[in-house]
């Protein structure tokens, strides 16, 4: 029993500490000139959805971007391409963060409530690396990530990220920033899924995440993440203790390789695809 608990905590311990080193400070970004660093779309939205089938393969520029999601910073168009349908990411091989990947974030119609739906798939030849984040989140009140903890209760983020162990498990799993949250990056839970056995790459899966706000200095927020119907994080929570920054701003769409590390990195291109989106605000 003790040696079983020994080395639960050790794994615990190793999982803690190696999934949660997000880039503090990204590198340099690779050509300003081609990064979207200034918002672009005026709309804010609340409820919609997106299925891409409107398009034919192609670059996937900000203009349609901006009309598919509002206002949205962040974007590469270099990086984001339409795919049978589908909205197909590139991360860039040997660069990690916003250098090799896309950092969007969409203001969204400020709320206590949101859910997000969307599909998600790793192209057959994808190479796990270490890890990195990936799919839709939102942020509230500051939208706290990369190492910045929500300590001070102005902000936190709940996003997901893909990660492989020593072991060669891949997974995905919960990765939020909020007022309790234990270290300096993002917090786990020690959730994953699959719970055992590793991704699959090629093969669709579906997210399904929720987030309530908090009132006040009390956990009465609500985070409840559902992947292919299996229950994955489920917890009341306190994002923030400042009531001017309760609310949920912005749905993040982050698909990056990272962590800090080289290890992180990939030493080929490669490609992350997402369909049926589906975002609710569900109270303001
Ligand atoms: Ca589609
Ligand atoms: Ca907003």
């Amino acid at each position: 029993m003790t040696s079983k608990l020994g080395v639960f905590a050790f794994y615990a311990l190793t999982l803690c500490c190696a999934c949660s080193k997000e880039a503090a400070s990204p590198p340099p970004l690779a050509s300003a000139s081609a990064l979207q660093t200034t918002a672009v779309g005026s709309a804010i939205n609340s409820s919609w959805s997106v299925n891409w089938n409107n398009y034919a393969d192609g670059t996937y520029a900000s203009s349609s971007a901006a009309s598919d999601f509002g206002n949205i910073t962040g974007w590469v168009d270099s990086r984001c391409w339409i795919s049978n349908g589908n909205c197909r990411i590139k991360l860039l091989a040997n660069a990690l963060s916003g250098a090799g990947g896309v950092i969007g974030n969409v203001d969204i119609s400020d709320g206590s409530a949101y859910e997000v739906d969307y599909d998600i798939r790793f192209h057959s030849q994808f190479e796990w690396s270490r890890g990195g984040k990936l799919g839709f989140g939102f942020s509230i009140g500051d939208g706290n990530t990369g190492g910045d903890p929500g300590w001070d209760g102005n902000g936190g983020s709940a996003r997901l990220m893909w990660y492989q162990t020593d072991a060669g498990r891949v997974f995905f799993q919960p990765y939020l920033y909020f007022k309790d949250q234990s270290g300096t990056y993002g917090e786990t839970f020690g959730k994953s899924y699959p719970s055992s056995g590793s991704l699959n790459k090629g093969q669709w899966y579906h997210v399904h995440l929720y987030v309530k706000s908090n009132t006040g200095s009390n956990t009465d927020g609500h985070v409840q993440y559902v992947i292919d119907n299996t229950i994955v994080l489920d917890r009341d929570i306190r994002w923030t203790t400042n009531d001017s920054k309760r609310l949920i701003k912005g749905l993040t769409f982050h698909t990056f390789r990272g962590g800090s590390e080289d290890y992180w990195e990939a030493s080929a291109d490669g490609y992350i695809y997402y369909d049926n989106l589906v975002v609710h605000k569900i109270s303001s």
